[in-house]
């Protein structure tokens, strides 16, 4: 596949990002959906300033992607397309917090297309950045470590702590086969291996490390901008540095199960110790993984864990 030779590819900083400047979103061919693909894979987030689609545009050209999802718990916005999500600033919607979209769900989305569609006068900025680039400057100590771990993701800053799953703490993307850092401060709470104290030292640790500047890209918007970013290997934070209206409406791309770069090598570190309420993250973790029967239903605290041969004969139907 070739980019069009009309485009304009400039890559905006050393790892990640790039602005795209030549296709219309409107009705695009097979050829400038394939040379977006090829774009995305390669930079991570590709910006197209100057598109201003309307919404049903913005969904049909989100759609070439694959099948589009709303959001599992917040509303989209009045009026619009049921695959269309908007956050307005004035009504509290600025993700100013790094994160992966929606890692509390077992499938998290393939993809996003974002419209910027009211922007304010300056500031505002979004930045993204590469968790392969995150995985990737580690230290090889560290990325054996992570590499042999899990992480509990839930969607508590959506009131719906309830919602969880495990993840990989390092994944492997399905068309690149490259390594990622699979952690983010706004839904990652617990290392599902190490104690509580142990996880919250190295959660800290990554969270802060996959917003390293030279992981990153940062943008500055424009009314009709289009963002489009690979959500199984990126991470992104909106700048709030602004004042006044700031409103995106984004189309989301559903995605495949996480794969990890190596099985969980140990088991839950929930503890030897009776279940406390000292931590509320063991006592989710405990929950969590009671309620998927990796832990037997007679077992009241952390100090009965079943041995592994056990509960593997318990499932055995
Ligand atoms: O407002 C933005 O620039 C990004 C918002 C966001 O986090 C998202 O749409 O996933
Ligand atoms: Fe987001």
């Amino acid at each position: 596949m070739t980019i069009p030779p009309h485009w304009t590819i400039r890559r905006l900083a050393g790892v990640i990002g790039a602005e795209v400047i030549g296709p219309d979103i409107r009705n695009p061919t097979a050829e400038t959906v394939a040379a977006i693909r090829q774009l995305l894979l390669e930079h991570l987030v590709i910006f197209l300033p100057g598109q201003a689609p309307s919404p049903e545009e913005h969904v049909a050209f989100a759609r070439h992607f694959g099948q589009l999802e709303g959001h599992p718990n917040l509303g989209g916005g009045e009026g619009l397309p049921p695959e269309i999500f908007q956050l307005a600033a004035s009504e509290g919607g600025i993700a100013d917090e790094w994160h992966t979209d929606i890692t509390f769900d077992a499938s998290p989305p393939l993809m996003s297309v974002l419209h910027l569609v009211q922007c304010p006068e300056y500031g505002g900025d979004t930045m993204w950045s590469s968790l392969y680039a995150a995985y990737e400057a580690l230290s090889p100590p560290l990325q054996e470590l992570c590499e042999g771990l899990t992480a509990l993701h839930d969607a508590l800053p959506h009131n719906r702590p309830d919602r969880m799953t495990i993840h990989p703490v390092v994944r492997v993307h399905p068309e690149t086969g490259r390594k990622a850092l699979y952690v983010n401060s706004h839904f990652t709470r617990r290392i599902v291996e190490l104690s509580a104290g142990e996880s919250d030292l190295l959660l800290g640790y990554l969270t802060r490390w996959i917003a390293s500047e030279r992981f990153t890209v940062r943008y500055q918007w424009r009314p009709g901008s289009i963002g489009i970013w690979d959500n199984r290997c990126t991470a992104h934070y909106v700048l709030n540095d602004f004042v006044g209206e700031r409103i995106i409406q984004r189309a989301t791309v559903t995605g495949d199960r996480v794969e990890g770069a190596s099985p969980p090598r140990w088991q839950p570190a929930v503890g030897d110790e009776r279940l406390s309420a000292a931590n509320r993250h063991d006592q989710q973790l405990f929950n969590y993984l009671r309620a998927e029967g990796r832990i037997g239903a007679e077992v009241r605290g952390y100090g009965d864990l079943l041995p592994t041969e056990e509960r593997d004969a318990q499932q055995t139907p």
